[in-house]
């Protein structure tokens, strides 16, 4: 260990896990953006709050920023570590510590995976209702910390609904205990709730205690392949209107190329512009005659031109691979990705300034569009061609993401919709939150780390 600080932190805490091996800080410097360079001090692995107080108190004394790190499967470069940071994983604390049946609440640490937060529930007959493609590798800390949202957000909310109490360690190292899992605290600031979607740079949360609620009732998984853009919304309406739904997601034709190329099963013949994947309760008799009467209904009207219902849990498996599966397929292009939001009211005339932006910008660029439209949220994946160098190609996004951004602020909507600003947005900020509230939210950041040594350079520029 050639670097004294942290020889004096091994030798202080001789229990830690510290990784400083080229291979290492390469895998825990970056997350799925793979845009910087990682260049981080050093990896610590805690195996205990008390370690992470201890390391945290150690980074004070040495003035050593800190990156708190989850799965690194965020989209923003929130978990990278470019400017000799540690990276503090919670990667060891991952246990599931208590189920209480009478709150219907489950406490874990903070680097367990989504997926053993779904495991953990079902074991106990309920759900932990917030889902996506990353979950066998995302941890629930990564999740808190950036609000994470996904495919049931129209029936669930995002994760901000389903934390009933946190445990974070500070900025010089205390612990807070933060709303203990009730249902009714009305005692003044809730600093919870602060914590969620703060990207690590508030405090490192250590522990959770999730709400957890009853399975929904059986349900149908329906893919729909649309001829325009505007049928989109209108067959929301219908089905929202007849149906419970789930989830309702969108993609492109261009995203199910990929899908396609990257070993996904074709399950509507010819090709079509956009395509719904949507689920709904189907539980008895009149729930699925709802469904086809709706499916007849639009076709009808000439807003769908084709369509299967899942005929079995693999088929319904495969219909989901089919819009889950677009991240992973693109993401050996390394695409610049957009990730947006405006009210449910306003997509329609957002996504036709979108498409005239888009179109305009983008002449010789393949764009992917998909998402969950029916929370007004839109992810667009730009993909460089070969013939565009990489500084280019970015500095060509970003360009566009400015006009983005203005097209947002007319609709007021937001430039993050669930990945967080991290690196990758911070420079769009202003066009989501005004010049006052980002003043209200740095002077917060120094309230809770008056020494700016929790993410620096994250959400905002550093100090
Ligand atoms: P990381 O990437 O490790 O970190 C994310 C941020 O949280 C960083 O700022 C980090 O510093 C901070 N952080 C991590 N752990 C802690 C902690 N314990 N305390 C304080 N701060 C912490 N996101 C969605 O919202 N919806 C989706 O549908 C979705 N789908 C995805 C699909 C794929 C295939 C992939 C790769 C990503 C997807 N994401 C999605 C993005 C990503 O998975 C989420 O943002 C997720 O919540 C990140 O969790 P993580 O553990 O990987 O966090
Ligand atoms: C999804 O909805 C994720 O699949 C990832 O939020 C979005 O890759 C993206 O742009
Ligand atoms: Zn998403």
């Amino acid at each position: 260990m050639s670097d004294p600080r942290l020889a004096q932190l091994a030798h202080s805490l001789p229990q830690l896990r510290l990784l400083t091996a080229a291979d290492d800080l390469q895998h825990y410097g970056r997350d799925w953006t793979r845009r910087w360079t990682p260049a981080p001090l050093a990896i610590v692995l805690p195996a205990s709050r008390e370690d992470v107080q201890a390391v945290v108190r150690w980074a004070n004394q040495q003035q050593v920023a800190i990156v708190p790190s989850g799965g690194r499967t965020g989209l923003s470069g929130g978990a990278v570590a470019a400017n000799g940071e540690l990276v503090l994983s919670l990667e060891r604390m991952n246990r599931v510590l208590a189920f209480d049946p009478v709150d219907r609440s489950l406490s874990v640490q903070a680097g367990a995976t989504l997926h053993a937060v779904h495991e953990a529930a079902r074991e106990h007959g309920l759900i932990y209702p917030v889902d996506f493609a990353a979950r066998g590798s995302c941890s629930i800390g990564g999740n808190i910390a950036t609000n994470a949202g996904g495919i049931r957000v129209i029936r669930y909310g995002n994760t901000r609904e389903w934390v009933a109490g946190l445990s974070v360690v500070t900025a010089t190292g205390e612990l807070l205990e933060l709303n203990r899992g009730l249902v009714k605290n009305s005692s003044g600031y809730d600093f919870r709730q602060l914590m969620i979607g703060s990207e690590g740079t508030l405090g490192i949360i250590v522990e959770a205690t999730l709400k957890l609620t009853d399975p929904p009732p059986p349900a149908q998984v329906m893919l729909l392949a649309l001829p325009d853009m505007d049928a989109l919304m209108r067959v929301f309406a219908l089905f929202r209107s007849t149906l419970a739904l789930q989830a309702f997601e969108f993609f492109t034709n261009q995203a199910l190329q990929h899908v396609l190329a990257h070993g996904a099963q074709r399950a509507i013949d010819g090709e079509h512009p956009f395509y719904v994947v949507t689920e709904f309760d189907a539980g008895d008799e009149p729930a699925r005659d709802a469904a086809l009467a709706a499916f007849e209904q639009a076709l009808t009207q000439g807003w769908v031109s084709d369509g299967v219902i899942a005929q079995s849990a693999a088929q319904a498996a495969a219909l989901w691979r089919l819009r889950e599966d677009i991240t992973e397929s693109l993401a050996p292009r390394r695409p610049y990705k957009n990730d947006v939001s405006v009210r449910v009211s306003r997509v329609p005339a957002f996504l036709h300034d979108m498409q005239v932006l888009l179109t305009r910008e983008y002449p010789d660029i393949e764009v992917v569009w998909f998402g969950h439209i029916g929370d007004g949220n839109l992810h667009i994946n730009v993909l460089r061609p070969d013939t565009l160098d990489e500084d280019a190609f970015i500095t060509q996004c970003e360009h566009v993401t400015r006009l983005l951004a203005q097209t947002l602020q007319h609709h007021g909507g937001s430039i993050s919709a669930e990945h967080g600003i991290g690196l990758v947005k911070r420079a769009y900020l202003q066009g989501t939150r005004s010049a006052l509230e980002i003043a209200m939210m740095q002077g917060v950041r120094r309230v809770f780390d008056p020494s700016g040594i929790l993410n620096p350079g994250k959400l905002f520029a550093r100090d």
